[in-house]
């Protein structure tokens, strides 16, 4: 329902603290109208209408692409902006030098200037959401006021949005507070603010995926890994997968690789032809919130509802279900356009781009059709692999815990650590090649301590403290492992056929969890043995399985030495047990 914004009907039971902030901030920013989203069908095609109708939605081949919309973006916004990303804490050094950093005071004043009108002529749209199922102890609301409708719809396929939501809020009494606009989509006037102590984010000037859609990297991961520190359970950048074997037995992995490192991939694999009887149930693409569990274990549930996944590279061969998930009632955005109003992007095998992601003729010389990041947003329940446990209550069971990077050396294709604190190390010391995910240089190695280094809310230092105390928390825990599916030979062509063929290093680590695989000691960890892998039906060199699996000590020796420099940067806040672990895997190099 929209209403004058002195008139904001707000649903019944929406609580009052609720409305009076609806009210501060509709009086701020002056919008011509207040829409409370209940999060219905009949609402979530009114707001695609109406896009489409303004021009904002191109709609696609309704044939080959049922209810399938193509938004294209200002061009100066079409990916995370981490310079632009501040953690605003009391303390500077709370936020720590993994993040940018303003005073609260500051970035108010700053941001108050910002909004100050700026909804004047449009719709204020009040998105309740819940971050998780809605009867999981684990979830945690939010309401994300925004004058995007592009924003809105994402928030419908990416969260459980609406009454439901609003009616848990009321339940909860507490909520986090995002405030959103557009603005001018000027990149001189764009800031993703979070104030954690306050459970509060503000966001301006971008309309692009994690900068705008607060339930997600602002919400579960900012906000939420702050939260988890303080009440002891985790919130991370990873994806939950669970691996079935052909005996029946499930297995669920958590996998925290950096942007556009192969999380949605490895989410929805798809077992090759030569491993019959193995089934993959996706529980989450992006976001794991970790809780230990009265059995001692821990336990996993993705706060998120839907996909928000990078286009280019999909296709039938590396993602069949990925594939077939986005043909219908999905939202594409910076794609490129076939003659036949078909959405088109690198790596899709077939077609040709008649209009590039800008929607100008395409011509190569200008780049590649698609942009690099463009993405589609689809609701988790169009997975053809959608795992039956997704809304749990208590979320699933994690047997392993594995990070992963982007890394053309170095790397082995997977090793174990040897015990949680080691892991913890593994972790802290992740790299990994820059991508399209965010603003800046593509392809520049940089430290991603376990995917979340634009994501944690707070000083790494104090995170990396909080994983070791997790490892006193849980009775039973995971084994922690490293991959990396990105490995490439002097012609820089990748050495690992990846995707699909990723199941025979998931069926090792779920083996060496369960005792039933053997192991090569080196000195970062255990790495297969030949025979351990399952090699069956996969056409790879034997010279190409021991580059894969070998370990490069005067290599390992300089990257220890630079995770040591890295490590020190966090001055005394660094815990002294992770300092340990690296002067204990230091002799090990020796
Ligand atoms: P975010 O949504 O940004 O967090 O990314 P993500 O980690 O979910 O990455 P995603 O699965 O979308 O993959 C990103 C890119 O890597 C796509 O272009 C994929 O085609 C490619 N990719 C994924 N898995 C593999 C793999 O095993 N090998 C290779 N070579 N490429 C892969
Ligand atoms: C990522 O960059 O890790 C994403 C996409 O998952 S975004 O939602 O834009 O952050
Ligand atoms: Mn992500």
């Amino acid at each position: 329902m929209a209403t004058a914004p002195d008139r904001p009907a707000a649903p019944t039971h929406a609580p009052e603290n609720l409305r009076q902030w609806v009210l501060e901030v509709a009086a701020r920013t002056r919008p011509q109208q207040i829409h409370w989203c209940d999060g219905s069908d009949a609402e979530y095609a009114e707001l695609l209408r109406r896009m489409t109708a303004a021009g904002d939605l191109l709609e696609l081949n309704p044939k080959s692409f049922p209810d399938c919309h193509l938004h294209r973006s200002n061009p100066s916004d079409v990916a995370r902006v981490e310079h632009l990303t501040f953690v605003c804490t009391v303390k500077r050094d709370d936020a720590g030098p993994n993040n940018h950093w303003m005073a609260p005071a500051e970035a108010r004043q700053k941001l108050a200037a910002l909004f100050e009108g700026c909804m004047k002529g449009r719709t204020m749209y009040v998105v309740p959401y819940c971050m998780g199922p809605i009867d999981s102890p684990y979830s945690r609301c939010g309401v994300e006021i925004t004058d995007s409708a592009y924003v809105a719809a994402n928030m419908n396929l990416m969260t459980r949005m609406g009454a439901a939501a609003l009616a848990r809020i009321a339940r909860d009494g507490s909520f986090v507070k995002g405030l959103h606009s557009i603005g001018e989509l000027d990149p001189e006037r764009r800031f993703i603010m979070h104030f954690p102590e306050s459970l509060e984010i503000q966001s301006f000037g971008s309309g692009y995926g994690g900068n705008a859609l607060l339930g997600k990297k602002c919400h579960a991961l900012r906000i939420a890994s702050w939260q988890a520190r303080e009440e002891g359970w985790l919130a991370e950048h990873m994806l939950i997968v669970g691996v079935e074997s052909p005996k029946g037995e499930t297995h669920y992995l958590a996998c925290a690789f950096p942007s556009a490192c192969g999380k949605t991939n490895l989410a929805m694999l798809i077992p090759p032809a030569s491993m019959p009887g193995w089934k993959i149930w996706t529980v989450g693409d992006d976001i794991a919130w970790l809780h230990p569990g009265p059995d001692g274990r821990l336990w996993a549930i993705n706060p998120e509802a839907g996909y928000f996944g990078v286009v280019p590279g999909t296709n039938e061969k590396t993602n069949r279900h990925a594939y077939e998930m986005i043909r219908h009632d999905t939202i594409f955005t910076n794609v490129a356009l076939t003659a036949d109003n078909e959405p088109w992007w690198e790596g899709l095998d077939k077609g040709t781009p008649k209009f590039d992601w800008q929607g100008r003729p395409f011509d190569p010389a200008r780049g590649p059709a698609a942009h690099p990041n463009s993405r589609f947003t689809v609701s988790a329940a169009q997975n053809p692999s959608y795992s039956p446990q997704a809304d749990a209550p208590q979320g699933v069971p994690i047997t392993a815990i594995v990070f992963g990077g982007r890394r053309r050396a170095l790397a082995p294709l997977v090793y174990q650590a040897r015990d949680w604190a080691h892991g913890v190390l593994v972790g802290a010391g992740m790299a990994s090649e820059t991508t399209a995910a965010a603003t800046g240089d593509v392809g520049v190695v940089r430290r991603d301590p376990m995917a979340m280094k634009p994501f944690a809310g707070y000083n790494f230092a104090d995170y990396w403290g909080h994983w070791l105390k997790m490892g006193g928390r849980a009775k039973k825990l995971p084994g922690i492992f490293h991959v990396n599916w990105f490995r490439r030979d002097a012609k820089g062509k990748f050495l690992w056929p990846g995707y699909g063929e990723n199941l025979r290093v998931l069926k090792w680590i779920i083996d060496r969890c369960e005792g039933r695989a053997p192991g090569l000691d080196t000195p970062i960890g255990a790495v297969p043995t030949r025979e351990s892998l399952e090699f069956s039906g996969l056409d790879i060199q034997p010279s190409t399985i021991d580059e894969l699996l070998a370990v490069d000590r005067d290599a390992w020796r300089r990257e220890v030495a630079e995770i040591g420099k890295y490590l020190e940067s966090y001055g005394n806040r660094l815990p002294g047990s992770l300092a340990n672990e690296l002067s204990k895997l230091n002799s090990r190099l020796d």
